[in-house]
Order: structure tokens, then sequence, then C-alpha cells
């Protein structure tokens, strides 16, 4: 059934592509965007590595490509809390898909400053949209992207459940109670700690009014395109190398590509989960396919389709393009080692049919790389954000 839904943070990297998918399927797309990532640029003198239009040209185009109107609106929902208020209340849309905050944990680690910005804005992001939806009694169907990084990235001899962990408690009578709980929050970084906030206001929030929320804690995307950003070289989506915004595959491609040895930090023994771009934009609407009930609790699904350890990314892209891999200092406060294994069979239930790393993608990314290289500020390539300032000073006493 076509719906009416508003994609807050329409304008990213993840946000643009479902937009253009959720379009193509016949819904009614808005995008509320503060359009902040691109002001982000400017102020880390970056770019994105693929060339980006402004957001009224790319909807321009889409529109001239398919027929299909993707309406944008300039609101920062954090800060402007009336206007995005009476916007949703004007709407009062099917579905609300929230990607609208700063993603960046390098980037929430940089100042004091920047820790500021990314809990004001993510947190008020999140809570002014709950407030709005609560005072309107506008029952959409909520759909945050959270992160796999709420849960830390240890497997303590289980696969890291969706969401919620069973857990048996002994009362003072010796009898054992069995209740769920949210999974120990355990986050790496301010932006993963805003993170760990928002889920407690979810909580919150379905608890106490009954709001419909879908938790989607996704682990780092890769890739660049999909079926709908190759249909004009103007839709193409965001693709961030820098320090601070590129993710480690998406940065060991364009690494390769311009021959700079692969920045692995420390031993490169961090597992993490990773999940291709395409892939991602279909869990969204799978999830939007299957929302919670009134009442129910939040419903979480991990986002994710295969893990992999740092450095075994970067052996294997070495081998594939010739390119040297460097081990560096580590500018972050993590595990140098760790096991990851995570439950997703919600997603693969509802039949997600994951892409991976095996399935040739990743030369078709360094293509992407190699056609756009020649945007590649070199200088911006370091990852020069120090979690304390005692790291701050071992990277710099080692560069
Ligand atoms: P992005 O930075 O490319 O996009 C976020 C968008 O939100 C930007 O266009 C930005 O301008 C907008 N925004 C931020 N604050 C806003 C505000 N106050 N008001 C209105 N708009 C605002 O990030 P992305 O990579 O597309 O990630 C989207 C979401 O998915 C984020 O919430 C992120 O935490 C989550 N996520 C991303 C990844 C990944 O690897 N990229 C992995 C897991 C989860
Ligand atoms: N890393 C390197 N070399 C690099 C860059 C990163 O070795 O050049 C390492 C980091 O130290 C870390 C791992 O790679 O151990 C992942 O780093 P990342 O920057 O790819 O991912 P992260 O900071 O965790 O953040 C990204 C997104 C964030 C999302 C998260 C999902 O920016 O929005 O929430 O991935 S997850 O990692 O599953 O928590």
């Amino acid at each position: 059934m076509a719906m009416k839904i508003a994609v807050l943070g329409g304008d990213g990297f993840v946000g643009w592509p479902t937009s253009l998918h959720l379009s193509d399927k016949g819904h009614e797309v808005h995008i509320v965007d503060n359009l902040s990532r691109r002001w982000i640029d400017a102020e880390l003198g970056v770019q994105s590595l693929t060339p980006m239009d402004s957001i009224q040209e790319r909807t321009r185009i889409w529109k001239e490509e398919t027929g299909n109107t993707i309406r944008f609106h300039l609101i920062d929902i954090a800060k402007d809390y009336e206007v995005f208020k009476a916007w949703l209340d004007g709407e009062r849309p099917d579905a609300i898909i929230h990607f609208a905050e700063q993603r960046a944990a390098p980037y929430s680690m940089k100042s004091d400053q920047h820790k500021n910005y990314t809990v004001n804005n993510n947190v008020s992001a999140t809570h002014h949209l709950l407030n709005a939806m609560v005072e309107l009694d506008l029952d959409a169907h909520l759909v945050h992207l959270g992160t796999m990084g709420v849960y830390g990235y240890s497997t303590v001899g289980a696969a890291i459940p969706e969401g919620y962990l069973p857990v048996g408690i002994e009362t003072m009578s010796g009898d054992t109670v069995r209740q769920e709980i949210l999974y120990p929050a355990n986050p790496g970084s301010i932006y993963h700690m805003t993170k760990c906030l928002d889920q407690l206001l979810f909580q919150f929030y379905a608890k106490n009014d009954a709001l419909r929320i879908t938790d989607l804690h996704q682990g780092i995307v890769w890739g660049t395109h999909t079926d709908q950003t190759r249909r004009h070289a103007q839709l193409i989506n965001r693709f961030d190398y820098d320090g601070d915004y590129g993710t480690v595959l998406n940065r060991f491609l364009i690494q390769a590509a311009i021959d700079y040895p692969l920045t692995v930090h420390g031993t490169g023994g961090q597992t993490r989960a990773f999940i291709h771009i395409q892939d991602s934009v279909r869990c969204v609407e799978l999830a939007l396919q299957n929302p919670p009930s009134r009442g129910d609790k939040v419903k979480v699904f991990n986002q994710m389709t295969e893990t992999h350890r740092v450095r075994d990314l970067a052996e294997m892209i070495s081998k594939m393009t010739g390119v040297r891999v460097a081990y560096l200092p580590n500018p972050r406060k993590e595990a140098a080692e760790n096991d990851l294994v995570v439950e997703n069979k919600q997603f693969l239930e509802l039949g997600l049919n994951p892409t991976t790393l095996e399935e040739g993608l990743l030369s078709e990314v360094v293509d992407v790389a190699k056609k756009f290289a020649y945007r590649v500020d070199r200088s911006r390539v370091p990852a020069v954000s120090a979690w304390t300032k005692e790291i701050a000073a071992d990277v710099e006493r080692d560069p």
C-alpha cells in the first residue's frame, strides 16, 4: 500500500538512496533535512568523492527520469521544534524514517564543541520527533537508524541478540524470575552514546504513549550505488573518504584507487558488522512493511549481513589491488582485538537476500573510486581525531 513517508536526513548517504527506492515503489516521499552535512563538509574542507548536486537539483532529475515527485523541506529538527511540529501537523505522514543525526564517531570526538554539538543535535532531534508525535496524536510508524555500536563489539560466548537480552534474576526467596531487558549499552564514542540515549527515549515513548517504533541497529554501510542512483549521473550517492566521515571499507577502497597505503588502526584486530547500501535500503523497506502494533515494545532489528576483521579487509583489498597495508597507531580507544557474532535472522526471514563482499561488488566500488580519484585531497585521508588527550599525544609522537 502506498504511504506518505517523511525521510528525515534524506539528503545523506543512506537517506538519499532510501528516498529514491521508496519513491520508486510508489510511495509519496518528503525529505526533511537541514543540510548540516554539507556545512560540515565545508567546515572540514572536504567533499564527497562523488560530485553531489544540490538536493533540489537531485529531486528535479528524479522527476525527469521517473515522473515521481520527491519534495524537499529545509528544517532543522533539533533546533526548530515549532517549525518541525507545524510541518508534521500539516503533512501527517504514515511513516517517518529518522536518519537525521550527526553520525561520525571521529567527528563527535574532535573537541569539546563537537561533543556538545553531537549530543545536542542527536538527542534533541530524536526527542523533538517523539514529543511532537505525541502532541499531534500522530500514529505514524517511526523507523530509526540506530547502530550496532550500542552493544559494544564483544561477543561473550553467544551471538548478540536483536535488541533484547533474556535474563534470569534471582529473587530474595531464591526463585529465578525471567525477564527481557534492553541489551546493555556499551558505546565507544560520543556519537555511539547518543544512539544509546535514543534507545531509552524510544523505550519510554513506546511504553508511555504507545508510539509504534522500530530501531534498526545497523552495521557499517559500504558501497555507493543502488538500482536507483545508477539511473542518472546526477542521482549519484554521496561517498565519504575523509578521516572523520569515511567509514573503513569505503576508505580502504578509495585508498587503493589512489595507491595510498591502507590505514589500519592498531593491529586491525577489530571485528565489525557490515552491510551493503543496497541491502540497507531494502531493510528499511522491509521494516516499514512490518510495523509493530500500538502498545508493543520497540521492535529492534540487527541490520547487518556479515562481520569482518579490519586487517582481513585490508589484506583482501591489498591482494586485489596491490596497494600496501600500513599499520598505524590507533587514534581511538577501543579493544585491539575482538570477536563479533550477531543474530540477524529477522531480516533474513522477511526475505533479505544479502549482497556479500565476495560478489565482485568491491571491484565495482574501486571503479567508482578510480573514476573520481582526481577529486581526492590526500591530506584529508588520515584519521586525526583522537579519543583522549593521552592518545592524541601518543599519535603525535608516532605519526
Ligand atoms: P549522513 O551524515 O550522510 O546523513 C545524515 C543526514 O541528516 C544529513 O543529510 C544531515 O544534513 C541530516 N541532519 C543531521 N542533523 C539534522 C537535523 N538536526 N535536522 C535535519 N537534518 C539533519 O549519514 P548516513 O551515513 O546517511 O547515516 C544516516 C543514519 O544512519 C545516521 O543516523 C547514522 O547514525 C545511521 N547509520 C549510518 C551508518 C553508515 O555506515 N553510514 C551505519 C550505521 C548507522
Ligand atoms: N578503522 C581503521 N582504519 C580507518 C578507519 C577505521 O582501522 O581508516 C577502524 C576503526 O578504528 C574501527 C573500525 O575500523 O575499529 C570501524 O570504523 P568506521 O569509521 O568504519 O565505523 P564507526 O566509527 O563504527 O562508525 C560507522 C558509521 C556510524 C555507524 C557505525 C556502525 O560512521 O554512523 O553507527 O559505523 S557500527 O560500527 O556497527 O557501530
